[in-house]
């Protein structure tokens, strides 16, 4: 630990898990640091057989300081067990922080490749790991690149991708050139230590549409994880849906501000990207950032994000705790080339007390009988008809009037005609709480329903929300005060409810859990 504390460390150290524990909003089966703050996923990873999750971690208080890797493992991609801190700052190129990284496989030697933050300047360093992934040591030559490349103004250059290629390493390096937009830096090496500037993957263009969109690229590119997607289109029609997708996953960011995540598809070749399509990945926003991805052992796509908070930065110092782990997803490429997501199938296990309704017609409102809580997760096929509405209202807090004073809605409507404003998925958090200090901006984004039908599924954890609707994502929080968790159907226009299945799902930490395990 520091020897100075930072002003906003109020919660003493040894009460900091016991707070978060008690807090009602903290999510019980997404993975949460043990308390403090939490941000990104780092070098996630499948290492023989176990999961392998690090994280941007501050065990100090829940604010964004002197940031470690937490680390996490798992044999199922469920419950994770608490692992020793993998990288703390060291006086060098990381005294100030270990930030955003991955994890390689260098010939049989795990290794990691992150940012080193010492005052301002970020840069990446490598540390070596012990056969069992738990304790590092960093690479002498550390920083292994000693500055942005020459000659470029940049607006920041940290977060790595990094993967090998032929008989070498390549590596990405998230960052943004003034003026123009962001970007991602690409470098060479054969020894993961000593890099070659190739030059930029492609720049983006941060003039190209408004800076408020939902879709803006950022003038600085966060977190940037390049692969291969799968075999679709790339939306010309003409390569038959067969030709190879690749996928740049990025968080843009603005001069602080940690706006959305975004990717690209298009195609890797040589020494550059040639963009493609420019798609949202989650229409939460900053609600889930930083994603990102491995390949499992299996070969599924596996993607990690962060869910950041909804409340004063005050209130999360005095709840001891910050940051959820997105449920792991699984990433696959449809046949209009754009990406998938899905939870992992494993968190299926998690589930219990199922509850099953319809076929049926919905039209006012229909309380869900027999579940309620706010650890559940909820399927549903629907079809709606042209100019229909849907909605589910979550997080529900009966007045006994059959209103509800507190409520989280998630609602999809079908486009009514050719030409009508398309089909959507929309969260609306205007009554989630009574708390009126936390955000409650309304989220949504466009969603295909190919005749009316309509996947949804709805995983509630606490002030954890995650929707998935024709596998389109949408990421929040929701911090209720009443502690409600009914469930409630309703229509407008005709909608069929096909089926819907409920389940409560159980916790996955048992026991007290320490800050340095
Ligand atoms: N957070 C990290 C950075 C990254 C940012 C620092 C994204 O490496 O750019 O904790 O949330």
């Amino acid at each position: 630990m520091t020897g100075l504390m930072h002003p906003l460390a109020t919660v003493p150290q040894d009460q900091l898990v016991a707070r978060a524990e008690a807090d009602p909003h903290r999510p019980r089966f997404h993975f949460v640091s043990p308390a403090g703050w939490l941000n990104d996923p780092n070098g996630v990873s499948q290492w023989n057989g176990t999961y392998h999750l690090f994280y941007q971690y501050n065990p100090e208080g829940a604010f964004h300081h002197r940031i470690l890797w937490g680390h996490a493992t798992s044999t199922d991609l469920v419950t994770w067990l608490d692992q020793p801190v993998a990288l703390e700052p060291s006086e060098g190129p990381d005294g100030d922080g270990c930030w955003s990284g991955v994890l390689v496989n260098d010939g049989g030697t795990p290794t990691l490749v992150y940012s080193g933050r010492s005052g301002e300047r970020e840069l990446p360093c490598v540390a070596v790991g012990s056969p069992d992934l738990l304790t590092w040591t960093k690479a002498p030559e550390n920083p292994v690149i000693s500055a942005p490349p020459a000659g470029v103004d940049v607006t920041a250059f940290r977060d790595h991708c990094v993967w090998r290629e032929g008989s070498g390493w390549r590596q990405l390096v998230g960052s943004g050139v003034r003026g123009r937009g962001g970007t991602a830096f690409l470098y060479a090496s054969d020894d993961l230590r000593a890099w070659n500037y190739v030059g930029p993957l492609f720049i983006g263009d941060a003039s190209a549409g408004d800076p408020a969109a939902t879709d803006w690229q950022g003038t600085m590119w966060e977190c940037v994880d390049l692969f291969r997607a799968g075999a679709g289109t790339l939306g010309d029609g003409a390569d038959g849906g067969n030709a190879q997708v690749d996928a740049l996953v990025f968080s843009a960011w603005d001069d602080g501000d940690t706006r959305h995540p975004l990717y690209w598809t298009g195609r890797y070749s040589g020494d550059s990207f040639t963009p493609r399509q420019l798609h949202r990945l989650d229409y939460g926003g900053r609600y889930y950032y930083a994603p990102q991805s491995f390949s499992d052992e299996s070969g599924r796509r596996v993607m990690f994000g962060w869910l950041q908070e909804g409340r004063t930065d005050e209130a999360m110092v005095e709840a001891g705790w910050s940051g959820v782990m997105s449920l792991p997803r699984v990433a696959t490429l449809d046949a209009t080339g754009e990406l998938v997501l899905a939870p992992v199938p494993e968190i299926e296990s998690l589930r219990y007390g199922h509850v099953r309704l319809g076929p049926q017609a919905l039209g006012g409102f229909t309380m869900l009988d027999g579940i309620d809580g706010n650890q559940l997760d909820l399927e549903l096929d629907l079809e709606l008809e042209p100019g229909s509405v849907f909605r589910l209202g979550v997080l529900g807090t009966p007045t006994g009037t059959g209103d509800m004073t507190e409520e989280t809605v998630i609602e999809v409507g079908c486009q009514a005609s050719e030409g009508s404003a398309g089909s959507y998925l929309r969260l609306d958090r205007t009554r989630s709480s009574l708390d009126t200090s936390v955000d409650i901006e309304e989220l949504s984004g466009p969603v295909a329903l190919p005749d009316g039908g309509l996947r949804l599924r709805v995983i509630v954890d606490h002030s954890a929300l995650e929707v998935f609707a024709n596998g389109k994502p949408l990421t929040a929080r929701a911090y209720p005060t009443l502690g409600g968790g009914s469930v409630r159907l309703s229509a407008t226009g005709p909608v069929r409810l096909r089926q819907l299945d409920a389940w409560r799902m159980e916790d996955v930490f048992d026991g007290p859990r320490q800050l340095f395990p």
